[in-house]
């Protein structure tokens, strides 16, 4: 299989359905022979990362090093896949520099923020709302849409598999 490495590089809202698709995208590619590396939240904030909290200078940072680790990856011949909000349009278009443009994809998972907040998966929206989780994105912390990203997906009324396979007719060909 010869691809090239590449940044696809998730960005929405927190309960998008970012890391599901991208973990269920990164799941296909490997079966299908091309090797993957997949940084969100479980595997960067906890480690690299747990000592960011959600401020917007905290936010850029994070991404930063993202950014920094994911060109690494790409570097080493991988495929990698990023999940994080990634609220600021400026920080997005420093990672697309670093690794180039002809080597990044921006996936834009675009969930509006009510249904977003009716899944609430987690419970974050309804603490947020409550004003217990300070700085939460789309409620008093901004969130910037991308305006050109290579993919966008509307999940809406649509289960993962139906998302995944809308996904994947976007992105296997700029993949080739
Ligand atoms: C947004 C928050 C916050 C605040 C905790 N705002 O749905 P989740 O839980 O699993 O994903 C969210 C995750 C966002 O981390 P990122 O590293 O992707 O954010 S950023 O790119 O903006 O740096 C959410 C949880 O962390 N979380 N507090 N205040 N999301």
């Amino acid at each position: 299989n010869g691809y090239r490495p590449k940044l696809l590089w998730f960005t929405g809202l927190s309960g998008s359905g970012k890391s599901t698709l991208a973990s269920a995208l990164e799941t296909y590619l490997h079966q299908n022979g091309f090797q993957t590396y997949i940084l969100d939240g479980d595997n960067v904030r906890s480690g690299l990362n747990k000592d960011l909290d959600f401020s917007d200078d905290s936010r850029k940072e994070n991404i930063r090093r993202i950014s920094e680790v994911s060109k690494l990856f790409v570097d080493a011949g991988l495929i990698v896949l990023t999940a994080f909000i990634s609220p600021f349009r400026e920080d997005r278009a420093t990672a697309r520099s670093l690794v180039g443009d002809e080597n990044f994809i921006e996936v834009f998972v675009d969930t509006p923020l009510e249904e977003c907040e009716k899944r609430d998966v987690k419970g974050l929206y309804a603490k947020a709302r409550a004003g217990k989780i300070p700085n939460f994105t789309g409620i008093d912390s901004p969130f910037e849409r991308p305006e050109n990203p290579e993919v966008h997906i509307e999940t809406v009324g649509l289960t993962v598999e139906e998302s995944l396979n809308v996904l994947l007719e976007k992105i296997l060909p700029l993949l080739k």
